[in-house]
């Protein structure tokens, strides 16, 4: 490592004296004004960790659903998983050095983590729309550089493509193609012939109506829609050539509103979905004859995908093991609903696709969806190979057509993260070839009645859970509070944790109605600010 170049080129992305920042559940995230020297440093260090793992490593530049100020960074390691946690620690302490120390932390990291100095390393980058978004992924690319590391600028892509462009390079192409098209190509050749065996059914079962939150999904949809014209329309929405990203529209705005999103035409018992800011995220909606909004979440996204999947497995007779995972926010109806309608396991991790992500590789095949709609299906090697081989092999024509089902539905979804776009297409394959509206797939079962809020408190560590973040046993009595408020009502749930991405706690509730799962969080909410240090006004009733 030359640290004398290391440390002159530092001094041109020079950190903000007494600016600590934390690598979070999604990387790091703050104004961009803050973020040069991260940047700089987040280059340095897919350098290292390029060279630890003798593979291609992703850095992706974007701050997902957050205003269009604010920016971010995340790596993404050789397989498109999320960063180990190990490096997220290295992470954090080599952005938090002062500047005089950056070569010394530098050297602690390389040692710590045994890396091989001489190794070559690789480095691919990608950005979301912002403003701001280039010029700091050219400080990631100083980084890179500077250490001598070698470089592929990918330009505009959404987050879920970088892990796709990452997981291509590192499996020598076995996946995919590393390239735009190829990603395009595989997506769409899969929907295409996945969708073959739908009968024709009315126009409206094939248009779509996407809110792409001002955002990347916009220009890759735009782009991508030819490749899979002939089996569904969609229509763009918010595709940043007007409005603000992320501003009123996109999928954190409508699951967190409840509401539709602005710049949408919304027709009754339309079909229509939002992506949020870089892609990674899908969520479906419509208005009934009534002009009621009708949210359709990650939830239910997992509940028909799992009870799709279900029929194939069971034709082609083998005990392939199928597994949902959840979060503690999944609505108490879905667990229900996938527990003792469906008959599949359901599993709960914290919140953070990469809990998520990890619980499902211990399946055959691992469905898992946050409700705020991000997730995909992952198929182990030995389920992939299996159900390859039996497309080819079975005699009968209902099995093999079954197994031919399965090996599209591998390639359609993202193996490497949850990805809006291949979410979509499957989706809507799967409408398509079970003749669903979307009120039917609506009615699948009836959310409960919930509610979320925030508290702010002076020091959130003071909240620390379990059991994936469903019991609280820090602060000294809260969780009792806890679980005498939720015994006053009936099909009631409550927990509280501490936010990964903000500076404040969160307060989820449910209950058989909305006033009373409304009253619930805020007496959960009115607990938390009198034992956990709650600061500035205190809760109020009433939303
Ligand atoms: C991040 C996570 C998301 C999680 C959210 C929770 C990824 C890619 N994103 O956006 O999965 O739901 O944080 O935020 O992991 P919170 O900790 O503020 O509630
Ligand atoms: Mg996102």
């Amino acid at each position: 490592m030359d640290l004398d170049a290391v440390t002159k080129q530092s001094a041109l992305h020079a950190k903000p004296d007494g600016l600590t920042l934390q690598y979070g559940t999604a990387g790091f995230r703050t104004k961009a004004e803050h973020l040069d020297h991260v940047m700089f440093r987040m280059g340095l260090l897919a350098v290292l960790r390029s060279k630890q793992t003798k593979s291609t490593i992703g850095v992706m530049v974007t701050a997902s659903h957050n205003p269009e100020e604010d920016n971010g960074v995340k790596l993404v390691d050789p397989l498109g998983e999320m960063l180990a946690p190990s490096w997220e620690e290295h992470a954090t302490c080599l952005a938090n050095a002062e500047e005089q120390d950056l070569p010394r932390v530098l050297v602690d990291i390389g040692e710590k983590a045994a890396v091989n100095l001489h190794q070559d390393a690789f480095v691919v980058i990608a950005r979301d729309t912002r403003p701001s978004s280039e010029k700091l992924s050219q400080s990631v690319i100083d980084g890179v550089t500077v250490l001598g590391g070698q470089f592929h600028d990918y330009g505009l892509l959404t987050t879920p493509q970088l892990h796709y462009m990452v997981y291509c390079r590192n499996t020598s192409g076995q996946y995919g193609k590393a390239t735009i098209e190829g990603y395009y190509q595989k997506l769409s050749a899969a929907f295409v012939e996945l969708t073959k065996q739908a009968s024709c059914s009315g126009d409206g079962q094939r248009t779509l109506k996407v809110d792409c939150a001002n955002g990347i999904g916009a220009l890759k949809l735009r782009e991508m829609k030819h490749y899979f014209s002939q089996g569904l329309s969609v229509q763009l929405f918010n595709d940043g050539t007007k409005g603000k990203l992320n501003h009123l529209c996109g999928a954190d705005f409508v699951k967190s509103h409840q509401k539709p999103p602005q710049g949408i035409e919304m027709k009754s018992n339309e079909r229509c979905c939002s992506f949020d800011g870089d892609a990674d995220r899908i969520i479906y909606y419509y208005h009934d004859a009534d002009g009621q909004f009708h949210l359709v979440d990650g939830d239910k996204i997992a509940a028909l995908i799992s009870s799709f999947l279900k029929e194939p497995l069971l034709e082609i007779g083998d005990s392939l093991s199928l597994g949902v995972v959840q979060t503690a926010y999944a609505n108490g109806s879905s667990t229900r609903y996938l527990e003792e309608v469906m008959k599949v396991p359901v599993y709960c991790t914290k919140t953070g696709v990469k809990h998520l992500h990890h619980k499902a590789q211990e399946f055959d095949i691992g469905v898992y969806f946050e409700a705020n709609g991000h997730g995909t299906v992952l198929f182990s090697k030995a389920a992939e190979m299996k159900i390859k081989q039996l497309a080819k092999e079975l005699e009968e024509d209902k099995k093999r057509k079954a197994a031919k089902m399965l090996e599209n539905v591998i390639d359609l979804f993202n193996q490497a993260t949850g990805d809006a776009i291949s979410d979509m297409l499957v989706i809507e394959a799967i409408l398509a070839l079970k003749g669903l509206t979307v009120q039917q797939w609506d009615a699948l079962y009836t959310d409960l009645p919930n509610r979320q809020l925030k508290v702010k408190v002076a020091d959130r560590q003071v909240i620390s859970t379990t059991d994936a973040e469903r019991q609280a046993v820090k602060p000294p009595g809260l969780q009792e509070a806890i679980n005498e408020l939720v015994k006053k009502y009936r099909l009631s749930r409550a927990f509280v944790r501490p936010s990964g991405t903000e500076d404040i706690v969160r307060v989820y509730a449910e209950a058989d109605s909305q006033e009373n799962a409304d009253s619930l969080a805020y007496e959960v909410s009115l607990a938390v600010f009198q034992l956990a240090g709650g600061i500035g006004e205190r809760p109020q009733p009433g939303f």
